[in-house]
């Protein structure tokens, strides 16, 4: 008997696999295909555990499509630009492209150390110029077609990386990565018009239902934020006209029409062109001025953290009953929003009404108790819907308002003020103003003698880089040094993919090759990209087909999200010092071990606790399992099973109910992909086989197990199944149903009488055994419930009332 060896075991196959091109996807488009996506990682030059677990869960399925004869995409990149490159440079003055390129060496080298089943041929990063110059070219037919264009906007600016941040990247009013407060800042931008697919990207979002996470279809749905409303201005008193302009009004957004009457003020965000005015022409005490100055400074995040609010020297009428109503500048009210104004009614908004509580401000109800209006006049003892319905055609009858759909989603801001990232290809022309690239000069590369030191962007300091000429009139002009936020990247690559490698150069994509390949059968990564991510690419997408590139509105048709990876119970950061590193888990354990222990510790969409001790469990299972295997018989294969005693029947019953679990899980007849049943699963069957010596029925069960546990351990279950049973491939493997009746039976899982799910069990296992293990097969619909009623139906099915 040998002594398992993960490392040697390991390198053999990592060596074979490398060599033999086996994971490279086919050009033989009549075959079955499963693409199969994870998220590409950040090359910052060591992976961590919860790329581990992202590609142990991909890699599993990609391998068992493979077995299940399928032409199989899975492939690995990675997402390149960005700001760390960029550190790094100012830190150790090495050149972010350097730095970028050295570091992928790294990550690839870790990659084929976890045994990752990725297509070689098709790895690319973001920052290959073949993939800038697409990238470029599309973003100038994006112009054409009038999605993109430029916009001074109020942003969220880092003073110390003197760089604009999302929404997203501003946590607790800090800078996401260097925790600076952020500021705003007036500047022009470029925006992708998304808010033009608002629409689409909702109504799409019916068609993942089922294939998505719910919770992920719900972050999109509130991110897009449709509401519909009515928009109307509130003419300013005289007095307070002649201090702006003469026909100024403020103009509002309501989604509650039918408080009306309600009103009590009127709030302007901070950056409200009114309140501009009002600034520049000087008509403000200073300390008001100071307070409004300050909410300018403050992002929007931050700002909705308290309330806070001024009042300026303006009234305006009401619409209807004619009272002056006083104007104020409110914190809480978003300059992007709506009209960056609200009609404010204490009564019936919480925000509001902790606003008004806060200044003093009279509340007024205009709903009744009952629920009807009141203070209405001649609303009087209407619903709030009927009310709604009769003011907005009112309002419009009279001209004074219109009904609009209002998205909470806003046009996506995609420039970049930094070095390492896709150029804008724009150039500035004194005399034909802002024009594109030409498609012939493209890719416009970044040049590489530049001086990172933190400050600002190095392109604007480059002055022959600037320098360039006008596309349109050939004199003299100045090149844009915005780059393009990194998620434009990220928007496609999965596309790009699916074309070989060798069209890269010439073509965005192989239309054959997308048709075929595309959508991404299932898409893994983490939750934290369940908005921004997942939007851009559905957009994105959406846009390429309208400019005839893909045939595709959804890119991706199942979507898995998986859970962090914590610590004792916290999340892992180098800050905290519990980080456990993958490099020292492979050197200690192997990679085998490494990728048992994280399926089975918990299912892909929990979160994972990192425990050393169930580490060793696992490691003592593949030890096992491995050096049983010396007592197996060799053979071509399968021998047929005869006179069986009823021992040897349990046990092969065990290891054909792996089997049959096996193709549940990865056919999603059981969601979520729980591969830690299908391991216990195997586990029980190897305790059962050891109770018995028939050669036969070891080499059967040999046979079944390596190829149930291959996805999961690749490498041992490739070394016992090549030694026992020469096998090059693994192929699917039929579950013999006689075994299972021989001692299991399938029982339904019913709650409150309605079938949630199945599971197969010993024929003769007691009620409590039974219950037990109903509750963890239907635990996702037991999960914060109480139990009324357990109802067990001898070989039949258990019933919760719950
Ligand atoms: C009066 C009112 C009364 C409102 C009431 C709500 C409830 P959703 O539904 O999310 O679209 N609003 C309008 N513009 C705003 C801005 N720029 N910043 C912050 N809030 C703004 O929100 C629409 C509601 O948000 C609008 O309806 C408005 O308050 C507020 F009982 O008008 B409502
Ligand atoms: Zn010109």
């Amino acid at each position: 008997m040998k002594h398992y060896n993960a490392h040697t075991i390991e390198a053999r196959w990592q060596n074979i696999w490398a060599q033999s091109g086996v994971f490279e996807p086919l050009k033989d488009f009549s075959k079955p295909k499963k693409y199969i996506l994870s998220m590409f990682p950040y090359p910052s030059g060591a992976i961590h555990m919860g790329h581990v677990r992202n590609y142990a869960i991909g890699d599993a399925l990609a391998r068992y499509y493979r077995q299940m004869g399928y032409n199989v995409l899975h492939p690995m990149g990675f997402d390149a630009f960005g700001m760390p490159a960029e550190n790094a440079a100012i830190q150790y003055g090495i050149h972010p492209k350097q730095w970028t390129y050295e570091n992928m060496s790294k990550m690839r080298i870790e990659f084929q150390a976890l045994g990752f089943s990725f297509s070689k041929e098709r790895e690319f990063a973001t920052c290959d110029p073949h993939y800038t110059k697409i990238e470029q070219g599309f973003f100038i037919e994006m112009y054409k077609q009038g999605l993109v264009y430029q916009k001074e906007a109020w942003l969220n600016w880092c003073p110390k990386d003197k760089t604009v941040l999302a929404n997203e990247q501003v946590v607790d009013g800090k800078c996401w990565r260097c925790d600076t407060p952020v500021v705003q800042k007036q500047m022009p931008q470029y925006y992708l018009k998304i808010t033009q697919y608002a629409e689409e990207l909702l109504e799409g979002l019916k068609t993942l239902e089922g294939h998505w996470p719910a919770q992920v279809l719900r972050m999109q749905e509130n991110w897009i934020g449709k509401s519909q409303g009515l928009a109307f201005a509130f003419t300013l008193a005289p007095e307070s006209a002649a201090l702006l302009d003469s026909h100024a009004q403020i103009e509002v957004f309501t989604t509650r029409i039918d408080t009306i009457y309600g009103v009590t003020f009127i709030a302007l965000a901070p950056g409200h062109p009114s309140v501009g005015v009002l600034l520049e022409r000087d008509l403000l005490e200073p300390s008001i001025k100071q307070a409004i100055i300050e909410m300018q400074n403050t992002s929007a995040r931050a700002r909705s953290m308290e309330k806070k609010g001024v009042l300026l020297p303006l009234y305006a009428l009401h619409p209807l009953s004619c009272e002056r109503i006083p104007i104020y500048v409110a914190n809480f009210v978003l300059e992007s929003y709506g009209s960056g104004a609200l009609m404010g009614v204490p009564a019936h908004d919480t925000r509001d009404h902790e606003f008004a509580t806060l200044l003093n401000i009279p509340i007024k109800s205009v709903i009744s108790q009952e629920g009807l209006l009141e203070h209405s006049h001649d609303y009087d003892g209407l619903t709030p819907a009927q009310a709604r319905e009769k003011l907005s055609d009112w309002f419009e009858a009279q001209g004074l308002g219109q009904r609009i759909t209002h998205y909470r989603l806003q046009d996506w801001g995609i420039s970049r003020q930094r070095y390492w990232g896709a150029l804008i290809p724009m150039v500035r022309c004194d005399h034909c103003g802002l024009v594109p690239e030409k498609h012939e000069n493209l890719p416009i590369l970044l040049p590489e003698d530049v001086n990172i030191d933190g400050e600002g962007n190095p392109l604007e300091k480059h002055p022959k880089f600037r320098a360039c000429t006008c596309p349109t009139c050939n004199r003299p002009a100045l090149r844009e040094c915005d780059t393009m936020d990194t998620f434009f990247q990220s928007s496609w690559y999965f596309l790009r993919y699916a074309t070989p490698k060798e069209l890269w150069e010439k073509e965005a994509f192989d239309p054959q090759a997308l048709d075929y390949w595309l959508g991404v059968d299932e898409y893994i990564g983490g939750v934290e990209h369940a908005i921004l991510h997942l939007l851009y690419a559905r957009f994105f997408t959406r846009v390429l087909r309208d400019l005839g590139y893909v045939r595709l509105d959804e890119p991706f048709t199942c979507l898995t999200t998986q859970g962090m990876v914590l610590k004792e119970g916290a999340k892992m950061s180098k800050s905290k010092g519990n980080v456990v590193s993958p490099q020292e888990i492979l050197s200690k354990y192997g990679a085998d071990i490494a990728r048992l222990y994280i399926h089975f510790v918990a299912p892909p969409s929990k979160e994972l606790d990192w425990n050393d001790k169930a580490l060793e469990g696992g490691a003592r299972f593949i030890k096992r399992f491995y050096e049983k295997s010396f007592l197996v018989l060799p053979c071509d294969h399968p021998p047929k099973l005869e006179n069986l005693n009823a021992q040897e029947k349990q046990a092969r019953a065990k290891v054909h109910t792996a089997l049959q679990k096996c193709h549940a899980i990865f056919e999603k007849k059981q969601p979520g992909y729980p591969f830690n049943t299908l391991i216990a699963a195997s586990m029980e069957a190897l305790n059962a086989l050891e109770k018995t010596s028939n050669p036969a029925l070891w080499s059967e069960a040999y046979y079944i197990l390596t190829h149930i546990l291959e996805p999961i351990i690749p490498h041992v279950c490739s070394e016992i199944a090549n030694r026992l049973f020469k096998c090059q491939n693994f192929k699917p493997q039929e579950v013999d149903k006689t075994a299972l009746e021989q001692e299991s039976i399938e029982i339904a899982i019913t709650i409150n009488g309605k079938k949630r799910a199945s599971m197969v069990v010993a024929k003769d296992l007691d009620r409590d055994a039974l219950l037990a293990q109903a509750k963890v097969e239907a635990h996702k619909w037991l999960e914060n419930q109480e139990i009324r009623k357990e109802v067990v139906v001898p070989a039949k099915l258990v019933n919760f009332v719950i």
